[in-house]
């Protein structure tokens, strides 16, 4: 059984937004086989009165990210559009955050703390261990990670509520060995569920 204080804890929910899951612009395959166990982490956190925290992918229709802007990506997570909801399946609970992100046209922005107000919230919360779900592993998960633990928070990789991309076959496996050896604990809901 691991050793896990809840207090001084927050759940980030990472881009569970409809253009990420099946049907939309930037599908990462089988991603909602994710949705009910990233539910169970909302309604853990919920009940115990612990914050929750969605991040959000918020591009303007100009992002420099979109193939017709010269970048990588289909276009995707348009502010204000079907795409950039959160998928209706994801539970919301009656109270949360929503940190929006990668909205300057000519920057891309895979991190939650990214030119966003996420660690000032985190900090007035006095916020100090981070439970991470959500997609994608191998770009906003593992940046928004990444970047947590050089602020100094404890991170807790939630195993089997995060999916990946995978342009490469092995790139979220490869995310997850970076995000273990920077410090990031795996954990998975049965464990979560032991340390009460
Ligand atoms: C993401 C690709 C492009 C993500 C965002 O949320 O991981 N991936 N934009
Ligand atoms: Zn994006």
């Amino acid at each position: 059984m691991k050793n896990i204080d809840l207090s001084d804890s927050a759940l980030i929910v990472v881009d569970m937004q409809n253009d990420f899951l099946p049907g939309g612009s930037l599908e990462i395959p089988n991603s909602d086989t994710i949705i009910p166990v990233v539910n169970e982490y909302i309604k853990f956190f919920e009940a115990r009165g612990l914050a929750v925290i969605y991040t959000r992918d918020w591009h303007p229709e100009n992002h420099i990210s979109f193939k017709e802007n010269g970048g990588r990506w289909p276009r995707h997570c348009v502010q204000n559009t079907w795409g950039s909801e959160f998928h209706p399946q994801v539970y919301l609970p009656k109270n949360y955050l929503v940190i929006s992100k990668a909205f300057y046209p000519d920057l891309e922005a895979y991190s939650g703390f990214q030119d966003t107000e996420l660690n000032q919230k985190l900090n007035e919360m006095g916020i100090k261990n981070l439970f991470v779900c959500g997609v994608a592993t191998d770009y906003c998960v593992l940046n928004t990670v990444l970047d947590a633990i050089n602020l100094g928070y404890k991170v807790f990789l939630l195993i089997d509520a995060v999916k990946g991309v995978d342009l490469n076959p092995n790139d979220s496996e490869d995310a997850v060995k970076k995000m273990v050896s920077a410090g990031a604990e795996l954990l998975v809901f049965e464990e979560l569920l032991q340390t009460i």
